[in-house]
């Protein structure tokens, strides 16, 4: 048995390093960023109306629910490589795999509660197992005794409620056998070129079954094998297109010539959408907008994605998820929220109480980020602005500090002012000498997220 070959990078240890003022020019053409401006055809402009998203995290880990021999570990897909578990002690755990609680129409319905748009799925983490019967590989739930399909079900029930689909495939696989972390010889080569195949096959077996699929989310571009050959990455990412052009792709998909992750060398990012911002926002301190697409995720944990039996540190709360959305809006972003279904294929009650108070401010509030984008102005201290047409949308989060708030609007401009699912609540407005509107809020009650005023500018 070779030793190496085992071991994948963790994503903090290869951060894509950006140079900046390279440019295209100097870049092997087909290798860079492809993205010089923002798409603007209708699935594009549906996946930035969307806004917000579900994002869940289920496999085979699930089961260990981010416990080994005793001892809990932060990331639970990521056991297998930090616990360096082997693949035969690994796959013991196919066995075990029995969701029997599961009901995607279930999953679809709280979400369509919560006020999602998309839901992106783990159709194969890290550790290479498939939640489809992949004709590919007999690391799938096929082999599992519960031997049903995940995704289809899944694929229905969300495209049912009008909730897209995204799959969330990982290139990195600690399963399969051509898979390698490092190329040292070339066999090393030609077994990665086999394993590209394999990847290619999966997505184009992925795309037959599940046409309605709006979008693929690639991860685990990093190891230096992958990185390091840009024309693997590239070929995927062509091969998936082909087979649907509509096709809306993450920028974790390749490298550039020079291994690059993300971005190229001239910080230009790969295809469609930068989805770089995980488990961190951009900077709220300039007044530029992004020029590209962006999505940010966050789970519910400080840092692990599958399912832990204990939720232990820092745990997210609707206020700071329903803020850090705000924020993603305020900037032109998408933000994904991420549960760890549980074993049995049911939501914790911890998730579920968290979709259900999401939900009960998406109802009367969601018009503040369906459809809106930011503006580029500084921001404020009392929370976020988003627009839509003519609306502008102020998300006060911090209304305890203030009960007069600056707005950045002309007076004369405004021409309706509503607070919403509060519309008796007068706010008496004051003109501040430059002409811009204040409010006073002072008869707004004390929000369990936050209240949400509504503009409406002259035309
Ligand atoms: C990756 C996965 O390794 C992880 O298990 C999870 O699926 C998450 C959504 O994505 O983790 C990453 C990837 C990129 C960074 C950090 C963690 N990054 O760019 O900082």
């Amino acid at each position: 048995m070779l030793a190496v070959n085992t071991t994948s990078v963790l994503a903090k240890d290869s951060q894509p390093s950006v140079v900046g003022q390279a440019t295209i020019a100097s870049i092997a053409p087909e290798y860079a960023g492809t993205l010089h401006q923002k798409r603007e055809d209708a699935a594009m402009k549906k996946w930035r109306a969307n806004r917000i998203g579900q994002f869940f995290h289920f496999g085979l880990y699930s089961i260990l629910g981010s416990e080994y021999k005793g001892k809990r570990v932060e990331v639970g897909e990521w056991i297998q490589n930090t616990q360096r578990i082997s693949k035969e002690e690994y796959s013991k755990l196919l066995k075990q795999f029995n969701p029997t609680e599961f009901n995607a129409a279930a999953w679809a319905k709280m979400n369509k509660k919560m006020g999602v748009n998309y839901m992106t799925i783990t159709t194969k983490h890290h550790d290479g197992f498939c939640l489809w019967p992949s004709k590919h590989t007999d690391f799938s739930v096929e082999n599992t005794p519960y031997k049903k399909d995940i995704i289809g079900p899944l694929v229905k029930e969300y495209t049912k409620l009008g909730i897209d689909v995204t799959l969330y495939y990982s290139v990195m696989d600690w399963n399969h056998p051509d898979y390698r972390v490092r190329i040292n010889s070339p066999a090393d080569k030609q077994a990665m070129e086999r394993y590209m195949k394999y990847a290619i096959a999966q997505l184009d077996e992925l795309l037959t079954r599940y046409p309605e699929a709006k979008s693929i989310w690639f991860d685990g571009q990093w190891d230096p094998a992958y990185k390091s050959q840009p024309e693997w990455g590239w070929k995927l990412e062509k091969s998936v297109r082909r087979k649907h052009p509509n096709i809306i792709i993450n920028n974790r998909v390749r490298s550039d010539a020079h291994a690059n992750l993300d971005r190229d060398m001239s910080g230009q990012h790969y295809a469609d959408f930068d989805s770089s911002f995980e488990r961190k926002l951009p900077s709220d301190t300039s007044t530029e907008l992004p020029k590209a697409d962006w999505e940010a995720c966050y789970t519910i944990m400080e840092n692990g994605w599958g399912y832990s039996k204990q939720l232990v540190g820092h745990l997210k709360d609707s206020k700071e998820l329903v803020e850090a959305s705000a924020k993603c809006v305020s900037r032109n972003g998408n933000f994904m929220i991420n549960f760890g279904p549980k074993p049995d294929g049911t939501i914790r009650e911890y998730e579920l109480n968290l979709a259900k108070e999401i939900g009960q401010w998406m109802k009367v509030n969601g018009n503040a980020f369906y459809g809106a984008e930011g503006v580029p102005l500084a921001k404020p201290s009392w929370g976020y602005i988003t627009k839509k047409k003519e609306k502008r949308y102020l998300i006060l989060f911090n209304k305890s500090k203030e009960t007069n708030i600056q707005v950045p609007f002309k007076a004369d401009n405004i021409v309706k002012v509503r607070v919403l699912g509060a519309e008796s609540i007068s706010i008496p407005r004051t003109v501040e000498d430059n002409g811009m509107a204040q409010f006073d809020i002072s008869k707004l009650p004390q929000a369990s997220i936050a209240h949400v005023i509504e503009l409406s500018l002259k035309k």
